[in-house]
């Protein structure tokens, strides 16, 4: 299967669909975040969610009361997945896991760009602890730094994680794969190519076990 995730930052509707179409069959999800939806509305996670799963990249960062109102809405429209944040604290993480039932939530640790160095870094252990006592499917952790994904990976138990930072960040996918992420997430590299799919199609064998 593949381990590969689209990150769909694309801003009109018709190219998001024509880019998820010629590529879903070689990815595992399809990322779908606030560029996209603000764009093209909620209803765009209803249409990819007919071929793809989909996971909604909210990074939610709210009291548990909107964080449920947030989760319900989007499981609404389909979603398999959305991604919070954790450094808001564990009850708003509890909220969310509540909230979300059978869709998985996948909480944010540290981030991939150099300004997660500021405050996340240093609380990636226990924002990993919150994720896997509160039930999450799993986190969000770092390409680019494949030293602090062996880490992560190492304290993180059963959870899934999801890497992003290949490619336009610099992150490389094979590394990140042995380094210990279960799927990587890939943006610009594959959306903005001459040909998505023969690029999707080249990093997800790229990362076949
Ligand atoms: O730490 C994170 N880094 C990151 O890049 C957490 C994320 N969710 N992302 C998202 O992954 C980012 O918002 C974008 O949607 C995608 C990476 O895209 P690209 O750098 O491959 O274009």
């Amino acid at each position: 299967m593949s381990r590969l995730i689209l990150a769909l930052d694309v801003l009109e509707r018709e190219k998001a669909l024509e880019i998820a179409k010629k590529t879903a069959h070689y990815l595992y999800a399809i990322k779908v975040g606030w560029p996209l939806v603000m764009n093209a509305g909620m209803g765009i996670v209803s249409e990819i969610s007919q071929f793809s799963k989909v996971i909604c990249d909210f990074k939610v960062a709210d009291i548990p009361n909107t964080t449920r109102l947030i989760v319900r809405t989007t499981k609404k429209y389909g979603a398999s997945g959305i991604i919070v944040h954790s450094f808001v604290g564990r009850d708003s993480v509890h909220a969310a896991v509540e909230e979300a039932g059978d869709m998985d939530v996948f909480v944010v640790t540290e981030m991939s760009h150099p300004g997660a160095l500021d405050f996340m870094q240093e609380n990636a252990e226990k924002m990993v602890k919150i994720a896997k006592e509160e039930g999450a499917r799993g986190i969000i952790a770092p390409a680019t730094r494949p030293e602090r994904l062996r880490k992560i990976r190492k304290i993180a138990g059963d959870l899934l994680i999801l890497s992003p930072g290949v490619g336009a960040q610099g992150g490389k996918a094979r590394d990140a794969i042995e380094a210990g992420a279960d799927y990587i997430i890939v943006g610009r590299s594959i959306y903005n190519a001459e040909n998505p799919e023969k690029k999707a199609k080249e990093i997800m064998e790229e990362i076949l076990n």
